[in-house]
């Protein structure tokens, strides 16, 4: 497998809803297999398609919590929410696409899905606690949308500028082989 770049805000292909999976074959498992890696590697519990260049609608999560537990991968292609709770949560999110920027976001605390697995079956489950908060997040960014699009405008820009800024630095940094960033 291959760690892939992940991409960082602002980038179009951050904002742009995805297109369907046609089909499960040996490139969509691939891709998956990579971006588990890729997820892992980071450290993170999510990953979708677009953060990782491809507009496609597939994520990936694993929300264990426990580092001796055995992992829980999961692969969901062409996602779809059927349910979500009336009840919320509160959760302080963040994103491999906007490193080290964390905010509060208000979802439903459980939602249903539907998906294609990486058997081409269809599956259904109910999520909760981080598994919900997580999912909507990862479901989210196949639709071009990130969680600081639930922040107030000002802390929007906020967050952008400092990416801006980073996204710079990263650029000077790999211009001159800085060994620092
Ligand atoms: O989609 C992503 O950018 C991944 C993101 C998923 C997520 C985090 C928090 C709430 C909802 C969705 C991350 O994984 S950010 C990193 C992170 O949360 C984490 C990293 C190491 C250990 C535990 C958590
Ligand atoms: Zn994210």
């Amino acid at each position: 497998m291959t760690l892939r770049p992940i991409l960082i805000h602002p980038d179009p292909r951050l904002k742009k809803v995805c297109e369907p999976v046609p089909e499960v074959n040996d490139e969509i498992r691939k891709l998956a297999d990579d971006m588990l890696a890729t997820m892992y590697d980071a450290p993170g519990i999510g990953l979708a398609g677009p953060q990782v260049g491809v507009m496609k609608r597939i994520f990936v999560m694993d929300c264990v919590k426990d580092k001796e537990a055995a992992p829980e991968p999961m692969v969901l292609i062409n996602p779809e929410i059927s349910w979500t709770s009336e009840e919320t949560n509160v959760y302080e999110e963040g994103c491999l696409s906007i490193p080290d920027q964390y905010a509060e976001v208000t979802r439903p605390s459980e939602v249903r899905m539907k998906w294609l697995g990486l058997d081409g079956q269809s599956h259904e489950e109910q999520f909760d606690a981080l598994w919900a908060t997580c999912a909507q997040h990862e479901f989210d960014h196949l639709n071009g949308k990130l969680f600081i699009d639930y922040l107030g405008p000002m802390k929007r820009k906020m967050i952008t500028r400092k990416m801006e800024k980073l996204k710079r630095e990263r650029a000077r940094a790999g211009a001159t082989k800085d060994p620092i960033l």
